[in-house]
């Protein structure tokens, strides 16, 4: 059994609790298993801290500025192989390339408003339950 870190964002939270079930049930499907489970504000230093892999990049403020923007749902799961189950899930970053189906097909917006994160290895998703879950 593996854990990984899974996080529907602000704009599909607040869009409210249709959607969060929704997407709950696609990986309550999928063999997820939630042990753990938060709605919370995050705030700035947090999120610099958590995505500081991208802290270079150009979309690196907008990004800080987007999830600090409204709740987040925080949760850890586990299932056999789930990290890269999950991200198999998803699907792609741009939602535009996201295979038919994958959460980020259904739901995402945009590159940026892309509905939910989840860890890419298995070295993030021990630094991300560690920030998260501690
Ligand atoms: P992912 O692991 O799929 O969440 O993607 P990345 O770690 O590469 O990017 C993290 C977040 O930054 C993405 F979810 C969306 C945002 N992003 C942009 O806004 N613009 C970009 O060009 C790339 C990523």
């Amino acid at each position: 059994m593996q854990q990984t870190y899974f996080m529907i964002k602000p704009e599909i939270v607040a869009a409210g609790d249709q959607k969060i079930g929704a997407i709950l049930d696609i990986v309550n499907k999928a063999g997820f298993r939630i042990t753990a489970l938060h709605m919370r504000q995050l705030d700035r230093d947090f999120v610099e801290n958590f995505y500081g892999e991208h802290k270079e990049r150009p979309f690196f403020g907008d990004l800080c500025d987007y999830i600090t923007s409204g709740p987040v749902v925080t949760i850890r799961m586990e299932r056999e192989n789930a990290v890269a189950a999950l991200r198999e899930l998803i699907g792609a970053t741009n939602p535009e390339e996201a295979a038919i189906g994958t959460i980020r097909d259904l739901y995402g917006e945009s590159l940026s408003n892309n509905a939910v994160h989840a860890s890419a290895n298995t070295d993030d998703a021990l630094r991300e339950l560690g920030l998260f879950f501690g």
